[in-house]
């Protein structure tokens, strides 16, 4: 899910602690509401409130999963992704991989099927 998505829920997660319930959750990190950030930028060419990087310091997803007591990790290269993958299988109990990715990349979008933009 994306990281503003996994800010809508992440209560969540301490359920799955608290249950012991080992699912693992994959963020896409941009560091964006990034389906707003289009919006507001191809609808209504502005751009507001959809950064989350709070001046330069994100939400530390990985201490935040470690508070929770899940395990967590950073991944910042894809070539590293497999192993983290595996490392959260191995772990036994819920896992947070945070994966960073680029932050302005624009996904396909439109306002309806017929109608949608693909950004190359
Ligand atoms: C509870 C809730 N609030 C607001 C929205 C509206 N909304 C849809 S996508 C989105 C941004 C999601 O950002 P992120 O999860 O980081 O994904 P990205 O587009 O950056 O990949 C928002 C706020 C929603 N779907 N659900
Ligand atoms: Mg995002």
């Amino acid at each position: 899910m994306g990281d503003g998505g996994f800010g809508f829920m992440m209560e969540e997660l301490a359920m799955a602690c608290q249950h012991k319930i080992p699912i693992i959750v994959v963020i896409v990190n941009n560091g964006y509401l990034s389906l707003i950030r289009q919006n507001q930028r191809y609808a209504y060419e502005y751009e507001y409130a959809v950064n989350l990087h709070y001046d330069g310091g994100g939400i530390d997803f990985v201490k935040l999963a470690e508070s929770f007591g899940a395990y967590g990790e950073r991944v910042t290269k894809p070539n590293d992704i497999r192993s983290a993958f595996e490392r959260a299988v191995k772990c036994g109990k819920p896992a947070v991989l945070d994966i960073i990715v680029e932050r302005e990349t624009d996904c396909s979008m439109g306002g309806s099927l017929d109608a949608v933009r693909e950004f190359v």
